[in-house]
């Protein structure tokens, strides 16, 4: 247990897979909603490892005692090594540099990002602590997989403390061009932390050709190969590729399908679209990124301008309270009240809510039986590395009677091509989008999901991983040779 490819295999993220809270009758745990952990977990329950991450629960030091907490914690398949942090820890690195700086930039909405000295120190230090506790738990060869924006120094920490360790990091969310990245005051040390990598990820080819435009704009003494996908930097190469993340389909099909999940699924259609009402469903953590305002303009417009499907289309929207600390979130949440209530106001009937709201998260077989259950899935994320939900959503619809609705910005756009697409960015386009899937035949749904499953079945979240970590294993082995 716990190798790939014969090494042993180091997951590193910020927020942990299982967060444990205490409640007043025990102890809770609790998986949180989020594209990277929904990925990870399943790939280390199947290889078994390590995996170092922030211990961010309120009983999180009773359920690992020395650091260490067995997950599931019966029958163990891997280790979870908490890194604890302080309240200005979690400011200054979790909450102001990485989320009010780097988050809205990758995404491209400069308007939002703000940067502080104070905050890239902190950064620079919990990046640090991390990279230590990484150092200390890898056992020799290791393969280490790190993650994302708030950990980009995390590869070249990790290689000063130990070189002998291999090192692929994953950039889950969009790399920006370069004229956005240098508004960053410290984008030039983010980016000599990233090349500390052996193997850098990206989900799309866009992402790489930004990423390596921005490394050969930086620096002088660097070559990069755009058409190979490599640079060459102080003696070493790295190589920089696309991985689009994905799903693992077999498993979300086997879950809806379950007797508990079909009653759940059947439930749902029986409330929602009675009448023979078609619904439409959409899961989103309550972020700004996602486009959920712009959506429900878009809805507003579609109401006013097809009024024959009034009453006959009801809208489901799971919004997912998230990184409250921040306050253009809790703004956004209340924004997503305001605007609900504004359609809900000029079109609702006795018998008839056009948009319904769950603010909470569900567990994860309720939300896959939601998707089972509707009639069309919306996505309209302004900018977005991937978006799972648009692959669970496909995954999850055995019955293939829906239709997906994409935003062409989302990363997922480029595979499933056979979804319809719509911008958040025209409310008048996408609420005509939104009449033609409802007015769409059955024999053409069913063949569109039925290509966009084929492609799923063939791209898993394991090959994503398999393919992340075989390049990482080449290029190690290719080191060790010359
Ligand atoms: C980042 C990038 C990239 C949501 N609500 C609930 C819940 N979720 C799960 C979904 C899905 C995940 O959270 C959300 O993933 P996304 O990919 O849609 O978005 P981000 O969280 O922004 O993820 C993104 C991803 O990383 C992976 O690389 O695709 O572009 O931004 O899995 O199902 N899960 C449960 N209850 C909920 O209410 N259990």
């Amino acid at each position: 247990m716990g190798t790939f490819a014969g090494r042993p295999l180091v997951v590193v993220t910020n927020r942990e897979p299982y967060v444990d809270e205490t409640t007043r009758t025990g102890i809770r745990h609790v998986q949180r909603a989020g594209g990277v952990v929904s990925a990870l977990d399943p790939l280390l329950r199947e290889y078994g490892g390590d995996w170092v991450a922030w211990g961010s629960g309120t009983a999180d030091r009773l359920t690992a005692p020395g650091g260490v907490r067995p997950v599931p914690l019966k029958n163990p398949r891997y280790r979870l090594h908490r890194v604890y942090l302080s309240a200005e820890e979690v400011q200054g690195y979790y909450t102001r540099f990485a989320n009010q700086g780097i988050w809205p930039l990758s995404h491209m909405l400069i308007e939002r990002a703000r940067f502080s000295r104070r905050a890239w120190s902190v950064y620079r230090a919990v990046n640090l602590k991390f990279a230590r506790r990484v150092a200390r738990e890898s056992r020799p060869t290791a393969l280490v997989f790190s993650h994302d924006y708030q950990l980009a120094l995390v590869p070249s920490l990790v290689r000063q403390l130990r070189p002998d360790l291999a090192i692929a990091h994953f950039w889950h969310i969009p790399w920006p061009v370069f004229t956005v990245l240098r508004l960053c005051p410290q984008y030039q040390e983010i980016l000599r932390g990233l090349l500390g990598a052996d193997v850098l990820g990206f989900q799309t080819p866009d992402d790489v050709e930004s990423f390596l435009t921005s490394v050969q704009r930086s620096f002088r003494h660097v070559s990069v190969d755009h058409r190979r996908g490599y640079i060459q930097w102080q003696g070493r190469t790295i190589a920089v590729k696309t991985f689009p993340i994905s799903v693992d389909i077999a498993a979300i099909e086997e879950t809806v399908a379950t007797p508990r999940v079909t009653r759940w699924s059947n439930g749902i259609r029986r409330h929602f679209a009675r009448n023979s009402r078609q619904l439409g469903v959409s899961v989103d953590r309550a972020d700004y990124t996602k486009g959920i305002i712009p959506r429900l303009e878009a809805l507003h417009e579609f109401f006013n301008r097809y009024p024959q499907h009034r009453g006959q289309v009801s809208f489901l929207q799971v919004v997912v309270p998230t990184r409250s600390e921040v306050s253009a979130y809790r703004t956004l949440f209340r924004q997503v009240e305001q605007e609900t209530y504004r359609i809900n106001q000029a079109f609702a009937t006795t018998d008839w809510t056009p948009v319904i709201t769950i603010r909470r998260s569900l567990d994860r077989p309720r939300l896959m039986g939601l998707f089972r259950a509707a009639d069309f899935g919306l996505v309209s994320s302004l900018f977005d590395g991937m978006n799972l939900v648009a692959k669970e959503f496909v995954s999850a619809q055995i019955d293939r009677r829906g239709v997906l609705l994409l935003s062409e910005t989302a990363g997922a756009s480029l595979e499933l091509d056979q979804a319809l697409t719509v911008s958040p960015w025209d409310p008048e386009g996408f609420a005509q989008v939104l009449d033609l899937a409802l007015s769409m035949p059955l024999e053409e749904r069913r063949q569109r999901m039925q290509a966009m499953q084929q492609h799923l079945h063939q791209h898993t979240l394991y090959d994503w991983a398999t393919d992340i970590l075989s390049t990482l294993d080449e290029m190690v082995q290719n080191y060790v040779e010359s």
